[in-house]
């Protein structure tokens, strides 16, 4: 089994180096996912714990238990304010356990919160709670999604008001068990297991429109093509460009940015497209590496300025699944190209 990969890194310098110190320190919190909520900024984390699971290609030791909101009311304040318990997964009749990055969205004057988890058979499944407040509490519903699977929703409403659910990720996420629609429950449970070849197109993240009462597909997700300048999908041997999971959708300008994390290669990346089903033709890096094995985002605009919200682990000191989120503005040059951000000096 492989060892937990704590980087042996002087983090007083680190520190003073980062472009952006964590919104928060009394919990480690991760995968933020940011939204403008009645005039607030409300992040969306996953809620990271040490239950004392062994490191794994897996991420058996992202083993956290419950969500927690923050919000901010400007990008310049120095702490997050921590709105406590929102969903606990005990409270979840279809969930076990592993409460990974969730996301959240308004309709209505309703909060929807989406989040994913491994179901009684360790499946990961996507569910939805709903609360009147932005903070939570959220109530569950008590099935999952039907028809969902895997990890990392996030949900982009679209300006005719549709609202769709963008979601996946390779290994522990176990995108790849489900190549052939069905859950592949099959030996070895490598993380490598399952996925094509590395001169074959790489696995795709999914994207369904949502019913108008947000609880389920309105469709059966469908693949998001990310292709090269040339037009063809990208490789799953492109280890630095392919998708591998944390989805997330802004749009600038009229086009529509999708952003993910390349895993094993650490990128936050994105490719620009049309429409909200693509293709998406890659564009470039958002984000170098950050300290810790993940990097996970979400893009958010308030008043004229755009934010990325982000994580490291420099808080616990590089252990890779203790991590706290960070923000930073970002920008884009002439030709609406995202500038990318280095997270130290
Ligand atoms: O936080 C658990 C997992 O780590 C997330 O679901 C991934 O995106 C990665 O950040």
């Amino acid at each position: 089994m492989p060892e937990d990969p704590i980087e042996h890194i002087d983090f007083e310098s680190l520190n003073n180096s980062a472009i952006s110190a964590p919104l928060i320190s009394h919990i480690y919190t991760a995968d933020p996912s940011a939204h403008v909520f009645n005039g607030k900024i409300y992040i969306y984390p996953s809620h990271d714990i040490d239950a004392g699971d062994a490191f794994d290609d897996l991420g058996s030791h992202f083993a956290m238990e419950d969500y927690h909101v923050l919000s901010m009311s400007h990008p310049t304040d120095t702490v997050a304010t921590d709105h406590g318990l929102a969903l606990h997964v005990k409270d979840v009749p279809w969930a076990s356990k592993q409460m990974w990055a969730p996301d959240a969205a308004e309709k209505d004057g309703k909060f929807y919160l989406f989040f994913p988890a491994k179901d009684q058979e360790g499946i990961f499944r996507i569910g939805v709670a709903v609360s009147n407040d932005p903070a939570g509490p959220f109530l569950p519903q008590p099935k999952a999604i039907k028809g969902s699977f895997s990890i990392d929703p996030a949900v982009f409403k679209d300006d005719d008001g549709s609202y769709y659910m963008y979601f996946g990720g390779i290994w522990g996420g176990q995108l790849q068990r489900w190549r052939n629609g069905t859950f592949n429950a099959g030996q070895p449970e490598s993380p490598v297991a399952f996925l094509p070849e590395a001169n074959e197109p790489a696995l795709f993240p999914k994207v369904a429109r949502l019913t108008d009462d947000l609880f389920e597909f309105a469709e059966t997700p469908m693949d998001l093509l990310i292709i090269d300048e040339q037009g063809k999908p990208l490789l799953q041997g492109d280890t630095d460009r392919r998708f591998f999971e944390a989805s997330w959708m802004h749009k600038y300008e009229g086009k529509y940015y999708f952003s993910y994390s390349t895993g094993d290669t650490h990128y936050l990346c994105y490719a620009i497209g049309d429409n909200p089903y693509g293709p998406f033709t890659y564009a470039g890096r958002i984000l170098e590496p950050v300290v810790g094995w993940t990097s996970h985002h979400s893009i958010c605009d308030f008043e004229g300025k755009t934010y990325l919200f982000y994580h490291d682990s420099s808080l616990s000191k590089g252990v890779t699944h203790l991590r706290c989120v960070k923000l930073t503005e970002l920008t884009y040059d002439k030709k609406g190209f995202i500038n990318t951000i280095k997270p130290y000096k």
